[in-house]
């Protein structure tokens, strides 16, 4: 609890037998009432490990995407009574000891979403972001920042939080089921005004925490343009968009 608010972590699993525990050891268990693992179907033990420590656990039965996970988790971490929800990678790349921060700025009035992001800080080349993932993300940045009016360091970071306000408010079953999930999120939130704050997030790649290739990080970035391109044409009135209409 903070501020008498419910803090819920969600971890949407994929595959993350070997990162788990070390994700989960680092939570602060004094600040987090409630974690919540949905698992998409892995190939490992991830299950059964997040069984193992007590992590309420949502399995699909079949493989559904990283989006499709997330609504899982959203979902029930409405259902169980959360009031501040913030969404962990279980691969140990991004650093659970910044809970309490992000937590603290959701709780404190002033920002509905929080992102950690990895720009602010020189987190991102020092952590080992390949380099054409670090030229595409300031590329994207910069493009997004422009089209949707705003001024983040990042769009791309899977580490974030929100209020319920915000999961309520946001029509997420509109959203992809695949990694642009991420990217529409952040761009309805902006669509409805929330504000969102930012803090600064190590990160660290290794095999483990990050498999995403370049097939599948050129078809996210074009979808990240699809998606910047499609918002700014629906508030200018010239289409009108599912992922942002009322
Ligand atoms: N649900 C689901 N999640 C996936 C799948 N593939 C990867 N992920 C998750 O998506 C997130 C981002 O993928 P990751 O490989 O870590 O990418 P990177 O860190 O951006 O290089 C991680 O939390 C993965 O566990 C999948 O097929 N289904
Ligand atoms: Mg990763």
């Amino acid at each position: 609890m903070m501020n008498n608010k419910k803090i819920t972590v969600v971890l949407p699993a994929y595959n993350a037998a070997q990162t788990l525990q070390r994700t989960f050891d680092e939570i602060p268990q004094d600040l987090i009432d409630d974690i919540i693992l949905t698992d998409d179907a892995s190939k490992d033990e991830t299950a059964k490990i997040a069984q193992k420590l007590n992590i309420y656990t949502i399995i699909h039965a079949k493989n559904k995407g990283y989006g499709a996970n997330q609504k899982t988790c959203y979902k029930a971490a409405l259902e169980r009574g959360a009031d501040v929800v913030i969404m962990l990678h279980p691969d140990y790349q991004y650093s659970p000891k910044l809970l309490r921060a992000m937590v603290s700025m959701l709780t404190s009035g002033h920002y509905d979403a929080v992102i950690a992001s990895r720009i602010l800080g020189k987190g991102a080349l020092k952590g080992g972001m390949p380099l054409y993932k670090y030229i595409a993300n300031r590329g994207l940045t910069f493009i997004q920042n422009i089209l949707l009016n705003s001024k983040l360091s990042e769009y791309h970071t899977g580490y974030r939080g929100w209020t319920k306000e915000v999961l309520k408010a946001l029509p997420l079953d509109r959203c992809s089921d695949d990694f642009i999930f991420d990217n529409q999120m952040l761009a309805q939130a902006i669509n409805q005004n929330f504000s969102i704050g930012e803090i600064s997030c190590p990160t660290k790649y290794f095999k483990e925490a990050s498999s995403i290739n370049l097939k599948r990080s050129t078809i996210y970035g074009l979808g990240v343009l699809k998606t910047s391109i499609e918002y700014r044409l629906h508030k200018l009135g010239l289409i009108s968009n599912t992922l942002f209409k009322k």
